[in-house]
């Protein structure tokens, strides 16, 4: 076991040379705003990408009189749960005595959490950010471990040749003795049945590689499918699980902000934006399906974005392609949302920046106030979804899409399975300001268009930016 964990640890540092997340998401980093007790916290984790793995925790603090802080993993729901493991203390950052950081193991793929618990001098707080672990890949080798391994292995395999046959010729060699033939033929049937011993454990050795790296291979994750099937203005959403954990259910899907699926339909120039919600249905031979009516819709071929809890806690952002005829169809209602590059809204959002940079894999808090049409801050947002904004992050080539709400990037779905009695991320109850902020860090660099949306008289407004991060 230790050994597999030290192979683990070298694929883990390899992976650093040769990082390429290849999830559909392509952002599984969790940024999460919330109170750990009387202590504001801006928490980010970034999961490993091979579990067993190690995740990265970073504390950051609002306030001076935090101090110390202890981070633990356990699972999201069930009987890990309950029982925490010991503690361990985050590192205070000697640059930003506000800043804690430490490593923590994940054990499995699922549904984590990562248990925060802040101490200082006004008494202790803890919170807990959901944190699923969807393992992303089998790492490849990286050739130059690679080479070094084969040149190991043929250098102590000819060390190991030699030595068994100068033993088999020269043991009894006694002091001025020459070798006779016999002696010889020794060392050289040794050295042979040597080299067989070694090429052998080089044989076993790979195929006890291969039957590990196969069944870790049905332990990545796989995302669902989903196939959309348009017939009149009907869209109808077919989900198929591909087999991955056995814990995963298509019939376990929970409401997140008053809904079982968020669907966002972008074009691929991202100037058309829908933020539709389909209602959960029973297809005849039982399997899941999300239908939804759909409004005016141009031809031509979009991105379909679905995101999904599931009761475990886990989240999924589901992804398809959708290529259809001119429709027409009904009205938008309900929560429903629609926005155009060639829309004049009457209220504007603003992106309040500063000049700062953007650069991937940075916590960074984005502010948006949205303005009326004499350019002055409104005071009259309400709330969409029971929140003051909610913020699309989409890179251009749609490999990356994170859907962020105010308290950070994890669902609040899985915020009410980590933290049922903690009414930090229930802050957007009360009426927004005009300003709203989102916690968000880009995965990597590229070309990005955020969308932000908020309500004002019963209108949802949207707001497009470009963000070049480098
Ligand atoms: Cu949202």
């Amino acid at each position: 076991m230790r050994c597999r964990r030290a192979v683990i640890a070298v694929l883990l540092i390899l992976t650093a040379l040769q990082s390429r997340p290849r999830a559909h998401v392509g952002s599984p980093d969790v940024f999460l705003e919330a109170s750990a007790g009387p202590y504001r916290l801006l928490v980010t984790v970034r999961p490993p990408h091979a579990i067993p793995g190690v995740a990265d925790v970073e504390v950051l603090t609002t306030s001076e009189d935090v101090r110390d802080v202890h981070i633990v993993p356990l699972p999201l729901t069930g009987a890990g749960a309950q029982f925490a493991p010991v503690p361990d203390r985050a590192m205070r950052s000697v640059e930003d005595p506000k800043l804690f950081t430490g490593h923590l193991w994940l054990m499995g793929a699922g549904a984590w959490q990562v248990r925060i618990t802040v101490n200082g001098d006004r008494g202790e707080g803890t919170m807990s950010v959901p944190v699923p672990t969807l393992p992303q890949s089998t790492l490849a080798m990286h050739p130059v471990l690679r080479f070094l391994l084969i040149g190991f292995w043929l250098l102590l395999g000819a060390g190991l040749v030699g030595i068994v046959s100068a033993m088999a010729r020269e043991a009894k060699l006694g002091a001025g003795e020459t070798l006779d033939p016999r002696a010889k033929r020794r060392g050289r049937i040794a050295g042979a049945i040597a080299t067989a011993v070694v090429m052998g454990i080089g044989f076993l050795g790979n195929m006890w590689w291969t039957v590990e790296a196969t069944a870790y291979d049905r332990y990545v994750y796989k995302p669902l499918t989903m196939t959309p099937l348009v017939t009149g203005f009907t869209l109808k959403l077919d989900l198929r699980d591909p087999g991955w954990i056995g814990s995963r259910r298509l019939d376990d899907f929970i409401r997140d902000h008053g809904h079982p699926m968020h669907l966002f339909v972008v074009s691929p120039s991202l100037d058309r934006l829908w933020h539709l919600h389909p209602n959960q249905t029973t297809g005849p031979d039982g399997r899941t399906l999300f239908v939804q009516q759909l409004p005016n819709l141009p031809a031509g071929k979009f991105e379909l974005f679905a995101d999904l809890v599931h009761a475990t806690g886990v989240s999924e952002t589901v992804t398809a392609k959708l290529e259809i005829p001119d429709v027409a169809g009904t009205a938008l209602s309900g929560d429903d949302s629609a926005w155009s590059a060639s829309d004049v809204p009457a209220t504007k959002i603003v992106w309040v920046r500063d000049n700062a940079p953007l650069v991937p894999k940075k916590l960074t808090t984005f502010t948006f106030r949205a303005d009326d049409a004499n350019g002055q801050p409104v005071k009259d947002l309400e709330l969409y979804m029971g929140m003051p904004g909610h913020a699309i992050f989409v890179r251009r080539d749609l490999k990356v899409f994170a859907h962020v709400h105010p308290s950070g990037s994890a669902p609040m779905a899985a915020l009410d399975i980590a933290m049922p009695s903690n009414p930090s991320h229930a802050q957007h109850l009360t009426a927004p300001p005009s300003t709203v902020t989102f916690p968000y860090g880009f995965p990597e660099p590229g070309q990005y268009r955020i969308f932000v949306q908020m309500k004002r008289a019963g209108a949802v407004v949207t707001g497009a930016f470009d963000a070049d991060v480098k």
